[in-house]
C-alpha cells in the first residue's frame, strides 16, 4: 500500500503516462484523471487518458484536449477510481495485468495494480488526489476544478453518508485555489433537462415498495427510454431518486442496457450493506452504494432477486 506520498514520488520518478478511466465513467474517475494529466503535464511529463467512448457531455469538458492518440507510446500505466480490471472499459482491456498504479478509493478494491494507493474511508477518489497534487506541488485552479468536480459529484454536492471532515477540508483546499465552482454546482446539481424531469416523473409515478416499504425499487426498461428519447446524460446519476422517499432505506434501481443486460445501482443506509448484496451478483463499490450486472434474466426475475438479497442480507446483519 503507497500513501500518497508515496504515490506522488512515483509519479515523479516516472514518465510517459497513460490514465485509465472506468467503464460508464463518472464525475469522480473523470475528473481525477483530468487534473492528474495536468499535474503531470505540469511537471513537464508526457502523460494523456486512454480514450473513453462512453464520457457524456456533462463531463467532457474537464478532460477536453487531454485523450491519448493512438499511436500514444505508454510507458507508465495508473488508473484511477477503478475498482478492478473487470471495470475496464473495452479499450481499456489490453492494459489488465500492466497497470503500474492504481488510485482508488473502492474498499473492494481488487489489488490489480503493481502498486496500490487505496484509501477506502475517503469519499471520493479526489480526495486522495487533492493530497498527490499538494505533494507534487501542483494544487492549482487548473487541477483543482476537475478535483472539485471529482469531489463533489461522488458526494451528491456533499450530502451523501460518505462525507467526512476530510471532505470539507479538501472542498476548502480546492476552492482557496480560486476555482469558479458556482457554475459547476449550478450545472451538475442545480440543472436538468426537460427530459430528465420527464423521465423523473416518470418513474416516481412508477416506484414500486417491498419489505414494509423499506426497499424501494426504479425500474427503467429499455422499452422507457425509448419512449421518453432520453439519452446517458438524462439517467445520469438516476440511482439517488428512489432514496428520497421517506422510509427507504434500501434503493434499487434497475436500467436496462441495449444488450438487454440489466445495470443495478443499490444505495443503502446502516441496515443493509450494499457491497455485500452487490457481490452476490458479481458486482462491489461502497457500503452504502454499489452496483453490479445481471443478465439473461426478465425484469420481473432481477427485481425479485435483489429484493430478495437485500432482505437476506439485512437479516444477516
Ligand atoms: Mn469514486
Amino acid at each position: 500500500m503507497l500513501t500518497p506520498k508515496e504515490a506522488a514520488d512515483f509519479l515523479r520518478a516516472h514518465d510517459g503516462y497513460l490514465i485509465l478511466t472506468h467503464k460508464s465513467p463518472d464525475g469522480d474517475t473523470l475528473g481525477c484523471a483530468g487534473a492528474l494529466c495536468r499535474m503531470l503535464r505540469g511537471l513537464g511529463k508526457r502523460a494523456a487518458l486512454l480514450r473513453n467512448a462512453e464520457v457524456t457531455q456533462t463531463y467532457a469538458p474537464y478532460v477536453d484536449g487531454l485523450w491519448a492518440p493512438d499511436d500514444y507510446a505508454a510507458e507508465t500505466v495508473v488508473s484511477v477510481d477503478i475498482a478492478s480490471e473487470n471495470l475496464f472499459p473495452k479499450n481499456a482491456e489490453a492494459y489488465a495485468g500492466r497497470v503500474d498504479l492504481s488510485i482508488d478509493h473502492h474498499p473492494g478494491n481488487s489489488n490489480f495494480a503493481r502498486l496500490n494507493c487505496v484509501y477506502p474511508e475517503r469519499a471520493a477518489c479526489g480526495e486522495i488526489l487533492c493530497e498527490i497534487a499538494e505533494e507534487l506541488g501542483m494544487l492549482n485552479a487548473e487541477t483543482a476544478l476537475p478535483l472539485y468536480v471529482a469531489v463533489s459529484t461522488d458526494t451528491g454536492c456533499f450530502v451523501y453518508s460518505n462525507v467526512t471532515a476530510n471532505t470539507h477540508r479538501v472542498a476548502a483546499k480546492l476552492f482557496e485555489t480560486g476555482i469558479d465552482y458556482r457554475p459547476v454546482n449550478k450545472r451538475l446539481f442545480r440543472t436538468k433537462t426537460k427530459k430528465r424531469l420527464a423521465l423523473e416523473g416518470h418513474l416516481l409515478s412508477e416506484l414500486e415498495f417491498f419489505d414494509g416499504g423499506r426497499i424501494v425499487v426504479v425500474q427503467l426498461p429499455l422499452a422507457l427510454q425509448r419512449e421518453l428519447g432520453v439519452t446517458e446524460e438524462d439517467m445520469d446519476d438516476l440511482a439517488a431518486l428512489g432514496g428520497q422517499v421517506e422510509g427507504t432505506d434500501c434503493s434499487i434501481t434497475m436500467k436496462e442496457r441495449a444488450n438487454g443486460e440489466w445495470k443495478i445501482s443499490l444505495r443503502t443506509g446502516p441496515r443493509v450493506n450494499a457491497t455485500q448484496v452487490c457481490a452476490r451478483f458479481g458486482g462491489g463499490g461502497h457500503r452504502a452504494a454499489s452496483g453490479c450486472t445481471l443478465r439473461d434474466m426478465t425484469q420481473e426475475d432481477v427485481k425479485r432477486a435483489l429484493v430478495e438479497a437485500c432482505i437476506e442480507v439485512a437479516g444477516d446483519a
